[in-house]
C-alpha cells in the first residue's frame, strides 16, 4: 500500500514527497519497498534469554543480562501474548526468531538431545496464525552439559556428541518451521567455546569444532525450509583470551561448505564494524545473516538505536540491493526496561534505518564517488540527514496501521498496568 491509496494524504507526506522528489527520491516506491524486508524478533528479549526448559536454570556461555523490570513472561503464552503487542506496533510484516529453550514440553523433561518440532507446534500453530516466518536456534549455553564453557569443541567426544545431536534436532525443527510457513527458517548455530586465559593449543580445538558442524550439518536439508548459519565471536565472558568459534573460522567454514555467515554487531573489536563487512562477506557467500546488535563499550547487547552504525548498515543493504541475500535478525537483552518496549524501539531503529537508506539518492552519490567528487558526497550525506525523514515515516506508518510517533508507548503503558503488572 502506498500513500496514494489513502483518501487523506497529510500535508507533511506532500512537502515532503516533494522535497525528496527534488533530489530524485521516490518517497512512495520507499513505502512500498520498505514492507518487503522483515526484520526478525528474538524471542530472548522477552524473558531475558531464559526459555522455558527450566524455570530455575542459570544463563550461561559468558552472555549476561542485567536489569530486573517487572512483568517478565514466564512461559510461552506470555511470550506470545507479549509478541503480539511488539508486532502490533511495528510496521510491516516481520519474523521471529526462536531458541530452542523455548520449547512446550507440558511440563515433561525433555533433553537437548531429544526435541521435535511436536515440541514447537503451538509456536508453529501461532505463527500461522500470525502469518509471520520462524528463525532457530540450538541453544548450546545454559545447561550442565556446557558447564565448563565448551560444546561442539569439548575434547571430551560424549560432550561433543550431546551437542552434536542438539544441534542435528535443532535444524530438523528449523526445517520443519519453514515447511509449515513457506518461508525457510534460518537456523544459527552459535557456541560459547573458549578459553579465559591464554591456551596453549588453539588448533585442536578448532580442528574438533570443524569435525562437528560437519558433522551436524552432514544431512542436506532443501534449502526452501532451512538455511544453516554459524555465529563467530571475539570473546566473550570467561572466553577472554580465546573463542574457538572465531570470525577467521567461521567465514572460512561458511566459505568451504557453503552455509550462511552470522555477523554479529557486538562480536568484533569495539572499532570494527559489521557494516563494513557486508560487501566483503557477499563478494564471495551468497547469503548472509545479521545479528544487529549495539556494543556499549563491550558486547553488551544494548537496544539497538538509531546510531551512525545502524544506518550504515542499513546503507549497505539498501544500496547494494541486498535484500534477499542478508538476513536481518536482532540481538539484544535488556532487563532494566519494559520488554516489549525494547523490542519496539530496537525493531523501530532498524526499520527507520533502511527507510532512511531508501531515502537517498543512491545512483547520484555513486556518481559523484566515481567522479572522484568526494567534496559533493560528504555536502549531500550531510544534507540528507536533515530531510523530512519524519513524514515518510508517519505516511508509512499510517499505511500499516500502526502509531508514528511515541504514542506506541501508551499502548505499552496500558498493558503493562492491565497485565505485566498481574504476574
Ligand atoms: C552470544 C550470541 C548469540 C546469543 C543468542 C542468545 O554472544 O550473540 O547470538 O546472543 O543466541
Ligand atoms: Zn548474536
Amino acid at each position: 500500500m502506498t500513500p496514494s491509496n489513502k483518501d487523506n494524504i497529510p500535508a507533511a507526506y506532500e512537502l515532503a514527497r516533494e522535497r525528496y522528489a527534488a533530489i530524485g527520491v521516490d518517497t512512495d516506491k520507499v513505502i512500498e519497498k520498505l514492507a518487503t524486508i522483515p526484520i526478525s524478533l528474538h524471542c530472548w528479549q522477552g524473558d531475558d534469554v531464559g526459555g522455558f526448559e527450566n524455570p530455575d536454570g542459570e544463563l550461561g556461555g559468558g552472555i549476561a543480562v542485567t536489569g530486573n523490570y517487572p512483568g517478565k513472561a514466564r512461559n510461552a503464552d506470555e511470550l506470545r501474548q507479549d509478541l503480539e503487542l511488539a508486532y502490533k506496533l511495528l510496521p510491516g510484516k516481520h519474523r521471529l526468531n526462536l531458541h530452542a529453550i523455548y520449547l512446550e514440553t507440558g511440563g515433561k523433561k525433555v533433553e537437548r538431545t531429544d526435541i521435535e518440532p511436536a515440541h514447537f507446534s503451538r509456536w508453529v500453530d501461532w505463527a500461522k496464525e500470525q502469518k509471520i516466518g520462524v528463525d532457530f536456534n540450538p541453544s548450546c549455553f545454559s545447561h550442565p552439559m556446557a558447564g565448563d564453557g565448551f560444546t561442539l569443541s569439548h575434547p571430551d567426544k560424549s560432550v561433543r556428541d550431546f551437542w552434536i545431536q542438539h544441534c542435528i534436532a535443532s535444524r530438523k525443527i528449523g526445517a520443519h518451521f519453514g515447511q509449515e510457513l513457506g518461508t525457510p527458517a534460518v537456523t544459527n548455530i552459535w557456541i560459547p567455546d573458549g578459553f579465559k586465559d591464554v591456551p596453549v593449543d588453539r588448533y585442536t580445538p578448532r580442528m574438533r569444532l570443524k569435525k562437528a558442524l560437519d558433522e551436524v550439518l552432514a544431512e542436506k536439508i532443501d534449502p526452501a525450509h532451512n538455511l544453516d548459519a554459524v555465529e563467530s565471536k571475539l570473546f566473550g565472558i570467561g572466553s577472554e583470551a580465546c573463542v574457538i568459534g572465531s570470525h577467521e573460522f567461521y567465514l572460512a567454514y561458511a566459505l568451504e561448505n557453503k552455509v550462511l555467515y552470522c555477523l554479529d554487531a557486538g562480536h568484533f573489536h569495539p572499532t570494527e564494524v559489521i557494516s563494513d563487512k557486508i560487501s566483503s562477506t557477499l563478494a564471495f557467500l551468497d547469503e548472509i545473516l545479521l545479528h544487529v546488535s549495539r556494543g556499549v563499550r563491550w558486547d553488551s547487547d544494548h537496544v539497538v538505536t538509531l546510531g551512525d552504525e545502524l544506518r550504515a548498515i542499513a546503507e549497505e543493504i539498501v544500496r547494494n540491493d541486498f535484500s534477499n541475500r542478508v538476513h536481518v535478525g536482532l540481538d539484544f537483552f535488556d532487563a532494566s526496561i519494559n520488554r516489549i518496549a525494547a523490542w519496539v524501539i530496537g525493531t523501530r531503529a532498524m526499520i527507520k534505518a533502511l527507510m532512511l537508506a531508501m531515502l537517498q539518492p543512491a545512483d547520484k552519490m555513486r556518481a559523484v564517488e566515481l567522479e572522484g567528487d568526494y567534496t559533493t558526497r560528504l555536502a549531500l550525506q550531510e544534507e540528507l540527514k536533515m530531510m523530512p525523514a519524519d513524514a515518510v515515516w508517519g505516511a508509512y506508518c499510517a499505511c500499516h496501521g500502526v502509531p508514528a510517533g511515541i504514542e506506541w508507548l501508551n499502548e505499552v503503558r496500558d498493558y503493562e498496568k492491565a497485565v505485566l503488572a498481574k504476574r
